[in-house]
């Protein structure tokens, strides 16, 4: 019987060194270790023989099938790792290459004007901070001064998702403020932060679409006033619109979140429909601020005897067409190859980030 072992382990190692795919060696390690492989039937073998004999090949057959079974896995890693060394080799892409004219992307508007937003404010010293697109209704409502029975609340303008345990009724964010929250949470003031991205409301029809998209500023220092507000928001609208000496109109409003609160607009022209910005006796709103609530900053973990700050909210589809001259914002979504091509901006050529990201 020692015989055959030494035969069968010299044969299956030899198998397993020549093998060259993973299907030739998945067959030798069947032949050899399988149901009715050949290491198998000298196992069944061993009741045949008396016990001291039964012991002693019991372990010989044993160690065979661990010698058989490491170098099958060993050589596996090798073949492994040949297959993807040719793979990455045969696939190997130039990215220097240019495009294919035909083929060249463009940058969605959207994306332009959120990297313009966030060039001219991390060049006025501003962070983009970030964070996740579901919320709870904590850090979307009720950290934000937004009470339970608050219109904003319901089902109609929120989307709820199902309850997942313990934590609090899981939603989309309804805008970006839940970041803001977070970063207070994490950070020591002074702060000094920006927060684009995607939001969400239950809202469809010629200005509304379900998903859009904002950008929300915060500013926090023992001594943030008004003022600091009008002089970062003036800088901005003149900056993203190139107009200098910009009519702005600060109206008093109401959010939840801020106190006092205002809306912003700036002077425009409608004329032969076409839009001016900058000039005329006509007003667009463009910005909700206002001085943050205390309640909103204890929420966040700061003292409002100590700090106080403004921040603001603006919708980046609406500035994008504003800006740009787009008259839907459904055409936005529609992922439409020639509107694309017609309103996209050149690829490779966007914005610096001065700044950086928010740590
Ligand atoms: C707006 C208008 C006014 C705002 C407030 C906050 C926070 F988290 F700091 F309290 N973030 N964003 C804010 C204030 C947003 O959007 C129209």
């Amino acid at each position: 019987m020692q015989d055959q072992i030494n035969t069968i382990m010299d044969e299956t190692l030899a198998a397993i060194a020549d093998s060259g795919d993973l299907k030739g060696l998945d067959d030798i390690r069947v032949a050899a270790l399988g149901k009715k492989g050949a290491v198998t039937g000298l196992m069944k073998q061993l009741g045949g023989l008396d016990p001291d004999a039964r012991r002693e090949v019991g372990q010989e057959l044993n160690r065979v099938k661990d010698a058989v079974q490491s170098a099958i896995d060993a050589r596996k890693e090798e073949l492994e790792r040949a297959e993807l060394n040719l793979r990455l080799e045969v696939e190997r892409v130039d990215v220097s290459l240019p495009p294919r004219p035909e083929a060249l992307g463009s940058v969605h508007p959207v994306s332009q004007v959120m990297d313009e937003i966030i060039a001219i404010f991390c060049e006025m010293g501003f962070a983009v901070a970030e964070g996740p697109d579901i919320e709870d209704d904590w850090l979307n409502f009720g950290a934000l001064n937004i009470p339970d029975e608050h219109p904003a609340r319901q089902e109609h303008d929120t989307f709820y998702l199902p309850a997942s345990g313990e934590e609090g009724r899981p939603v989309l964010r309804t805008h970006t403020s839940p970041v803001q929250i977070r970063h207070m949470l994490s950070h020591q003031p002074p702060l000094r932060i920006i927060a684009p991205g995607r939001t969400y409301r239950s809202d469809s029809d010629m200005t509304h679409t379900p998903m859009f998209h904002q950008v929300e500023g915060l500013v926090i220092d023992e001594t943030t006033h008004m003022g600091h507000l009008k002089g970062c928001l003036r800088d901005f609208v003149e900056a993203f619109f190139q107009v200098d000496n910009v009519p702005m109109r600060f109206r008093p409003s109401y959010f939840p979140f801020t106190a006092p609160s205002m809306e912003i607009d700036i002077g425009c022209s409608f004329e032969g429909g076409e839009l001016k910005i900058g000039e005329g006796d006509d007003w667009l709103e463009i910005l909700g601020s206002g001085m943050v609530h205390p309640n909103v900053l204890r929420h966040g973990g700061i003292d409002p005897d100590k700090y106080q700050g403004f921040a603001f909210g603006m919708g980046i589809d609406r500035v994008a067409m504003l800006k740009y001259g787009i008259p839907d914002l459904r055409s936005f979504f529609d992922a439409d190859l020639r509107w694309l091509r017609h309103y996209g901006f050149r690829p490779l050529d966007v914005p610096t980030l001065y700044g950086g990201l928010a740590r």
